[in-house]
């Protein structure tokens, strides 16, 4: 046979799936549906590097493998094309960002396209499509009928490189995610949609659902649920008691005799609120000043330096002691959780241990059981120690005196039981252009108005000039043309919202457009909804945990409390993979210089090595270097196995000695491509193909089975043996996945040597139960034993199970 040339084979195996359309999913409700998705990518213009097809590979592999099982698998592919880099691009070359989108779309599709992804493109959706994003202004609208988008003044994180606001999901570590400068806070009237209003939700459902389990723990940290209480402390003013209280939220009431101290945050309005009772306010002002330089993140940050100050002429009254007690100011305790007001307990609580530790403030054990006195360290560790100094609280395990206190504010009116959470609404407004135009009006007389359902979608007009304003405003606010507009109420005049919505709008719901892409009556059919819906298997990055995968959640939630969809949850199961770093080990970027483009691996090696080599490079859930020896490697497996066709018999049945180990692999395969354990199943092939070069022949069975087991990692190179080989039809058209059978999984046979009156003659295979009769069959039936019979007199048999047969002949 000529030597292996995937250049060749691989055009024309994605040639001839174009034209068949095999990859097509129909709403077929008499079929078994199957939806696999991956994450849609941005398609910026540098292309895709090796890095990027990992996960679609893997669900690849997972949808043709489904498929041969008779299933109606679903696996789209889209593009997520709104976004600053585009913009900025456009900006700098002066070319409308919607053809910088086009050509870069039209780039990421060649890629894919030379990878042989069994991708359904006739669903392949754009978020920048105005037919798409209609749709996303369409969920705005109901959610703001539904009293979960709402405009509010607030302090938001301000990148001033992208001159734009940002999610606390977008800031890392105090910069913007983007380009890593340090992020402001500025005063913006922002559209915010009321993702708390979930919350609960957002938790209790991941218990029906199947997430990997850290995705499933970094959710519910990101929520950020909490139980505890606020208690009411009175306010002293010079010497007074006043009417005012001070309240702060506890997760820790219990130590409620423990707290020496309180502690407001620089933002907190009782400060301006006693100002004049508050004698060294000029330097609570300059502390102010200081901390607004702060993010929030360095503010929290353990371990940090404490800084603060106290209020003179203003302190607290302790509702469980009435003891009077300092207030202070410090930037550790922040103003956007819980009431921005703390009690301090540092005998119980590192940080108000470290403040207390600086400032020389008391500290006063409650819960006896440290290890070290709590002089060295907090203690705060709550499944131990009991209450002590703590009046009706003393001999009580944390757990019952927290409970004991809440009753005792509650009954005294001096507070609550209280539930937290560390997510806030999310700041829906970019002051960009590349976005979804946000469809509301602004009346004297009406207010914030939604544009009419049927003036959708609302088109992003063409501007001259993309670039922020410098005011902070949007490109949009400079044109009159779509500012003016008028009320939907009155008809009067009204302008339109200038600001557009974040990246995370339109890949709130994609995986719902795939099910029914044209549309053009609803976002999706019920029909089309109920076929498909949920995505059975989702793999996407771990970064997108806290962000698409919360935002998506809720998204579905509300479009399921309106009826659109039917089911709680998006994603039945989401799983999450590791990024394929450069062969120094460094994640791949352009400025490191070891970024792998994948077509050069393509035309190199091919398609079918680029595959099995990143399937095969390590633990699918961890990271893995690139080596070119690696890809090398596969390159050498998928050449033997191409050679492997030279040893094809006429034979149909398998042959006895590999017929175990093709059980065995079958088994394996089938559940390896389940489990994310791509590389074992590979090496299980590979193991197969050993033994079967090993004895030198391939019947049909064992071909045509090792191929379709092969055939959803390297998809060409095997339809091209199996056409080659002359089976029925090709694998994607016509391929059924092989099953394998319980009882051939382990060695059931043996050879067992044969004795002619007690000299070794030859050996049959039997099976490991056979009887003597049986034995005695196969070894009359064997031609090398048979000449020692013939004409003879059987007069006696030895024979030892499963070991040997002796056959005395006179
Ligand atoms: C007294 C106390 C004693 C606390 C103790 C803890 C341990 P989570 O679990 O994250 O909800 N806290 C409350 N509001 C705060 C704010 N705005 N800024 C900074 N810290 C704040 O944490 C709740 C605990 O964090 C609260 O319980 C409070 O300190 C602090 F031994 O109250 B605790």
């Amino acid at each position: 046979m000529e030597t292996y040339n995937p250049a060749v084979i691989e055009k024309k195996w994605q040639e001839f799936w174009r034209k068949t359309d095999v990859f097509h999913a129909t709403l077929d409700p008499s079929k078994k549906k199957y939806y696999a998705l991956v994450e849609f990518p941005y398609p910026s213009g540098q292309g895709l590097h090796v890095g990027h097809p990992r996960p679609y590979m893997a669900l690849d592999i997972v949808s043709r493998k489904r498929r041969l099982q008779g299933y109606n698998v679903l696996y789209p592919m889209g593009f997520d094309a709104f976004g600053l880099p585009t913009e900025n691009y456009a900006i700098k070359h002066k070319i409308h960002p919607a053809e910088v989108t086009r050509k870069n779309i039209k780039h990421f599709r060649d890629q894919l396209d030379s990878i042989g992804f069994s991708f359904d493109w006739d669903r392949v959706i754009n978020t920048t499509d105005p037919d798409y994003y209609r749709w996303t202004q369409w969920i705005f609208i109901q959610m703001v009928k539904h009293g979960l988008a709402y405009k509010k003044e607030v302090p938001i994180n301000w990148c001033p490189s992208c001159r734009v606001g940002l999610s606390n999901e977008e800031v890392v570590n105090g910069a913007c995610e983007r380009c890593g400068t340090a992020v402001e806070h500025r005063v913006k009237d922002q559209w915010m949609l009321k993702i708390t209003a979930y919350a609960d939700r957002l938790i209790d459902d991941l218990d029906t659902v199947d997430y990997t389990p850290r995705i499933k723990q970094q959710q519910i940290n990101w929520i950020g649920r909490s139980h505890g209480a606020e208690a009411d402390f009175a306010v002293v003013a010079g010497d007074k008691e006043t009417e005012d209280v001070l309240t702060v939220y506890t997760t820790r009431p219990d130590t409620m005799f423990g707290v020496t101290y309180m502690v407001v945050a620089p933002e907190h309005p009782m400060l301006e609120q006693y100002a004049d009772a508050i004698e060294n306010m000029d330097e609570i002002k300059a502390y102010q000043q200081q901390a607004l330089l702060k993010s929030d993140f360095e503010r929290g940050e353990l371990n940090k330096d404490k800084t603060g100050v106290a209020l003179k002429g203003v302190c607290a009254v302790n509702p469980a002691n009435g003891k009077r007690i300092p207030i202070w100011v410090s930037d550790y305790v922040l103003m956007t959780y819980g009431t921005g007001a703390i009690m301090a307990v540092p005998a119980h609580d590192s940080r108000d241990w470290e403040f207390a530790k600086k400032f020389d403030l008391p500290i006063v054990e409650v819960v006896a059981g440290a290890p070290v006195p709590v002089e060295e360290a907090a203690f705060t560790d709550v499944s131990e120690g009991t209450l002590v100094n703590s009046d009706f609280l003393n001999g009580l395990s944390v757990k019952d005196a927290i409970a004991k206190m809440i009753a005792f504010l509650t009954e005294k009116h001096l507070g609550k039981p209280q539930t937290n959470y560390k997510l806030r609404d999310w700041v829906f407004s970019r002051q960009r252009y590349w976005g979804e135009p946000i469809p509301m009006v602004y009346c004297e007389e009406h207010g914030w108005q939604p544009i009419p359902e049927e003036q959708l979608p609302l088109l992003l007009p063409e501007v001259p000039n993309y670039q922020p304003t410098a005011t902070g405003e949007s490109p949009l606010a400079e044109m009159e043309d779509f500012v003016n507009t008028t009320c939907p109420i009155c008809g009067k005049p009204a302008r339109r919202e200038t600001d557009t919505m974040p990246q995370w709008a339109g890949s709130s719901w994609y995986y719902l457009r795939y099910m029914d892409p044209h549309n053009n009556q609803e976002l999706v059919s019920k029909e089309a909804e109920q076929y498909f819906g949920p995505v059975d298997w989702y793999n996407g990055g771990m970064e997108h945990t806290t962000l698409h995968l919360l935002y998506s959640r809720f998204w579905h939630k509300f479009l399921y409390d309106i009826g659109v969809v039917s089911t709680k949850e998006p994603y039945a199961k989401r799983t999450s993979h590791g990024m394929i770093m450069g062969d120094n080990g460094e994640k791949m970027s352009k400025s490191r210089g070891n970024v792998v483009n994948p077509d050069e691996i393509v035309s190199e090696y091919g398609a079918d090595t680029l595959r099995t080599y990143e399937m095969f490079i390590g633990d699918f859930e961890k990271s893995a270097n690139w080596t070119e020896s690696g890809v090398q490697g596969c390159r050498k497996f998928l050449e033997r196995v191409w050679k492997m066709a030279d040893l094809l018999t006429e034979d149909e049945s398998m042959d006895k000695e590999t017929e175990v180990l093709f059980h065995q692999s079958i088994k394996k395969v089938t559940e390896d491509f389940e489990t994310l354990k791509f590389n074992t199943a590979i090496a299980q092939l590979m193991t197969l193909s050993n033994a079967l070069r090993a004895k030198e022949r391939v019947t049909r069975t064992e071909w045509k089975t090792f191929l379709l087991l092969l055939n959803p990692v390297a998809p060409h190179v095997t339809e091209e043996l199996w056409e080659r080989a002359g089976f029925t039809g090709h694998i994607a058209t016509d391929g059924t996945w092989p099953e394998y059978q319980d009882d051939k999984l382990s060695e059931n046979y043996a050879e067992m040597p044969i004795q002619i009156n007690g000299k070794v003659r030859g050996k049959v295979v039997l099976p490991l139960k056979a009887t003597q009769e049986q034995a005695v069959e196969a070894a009359q039936k064997e031609e090398s034993i048979a000449r020692y019979l013939e004409g003879k007199k059987l007069a006696k048999v030895i024979f030892v199970p499963n070991k040997i047969l002796n056959l005395v002949v006179k």
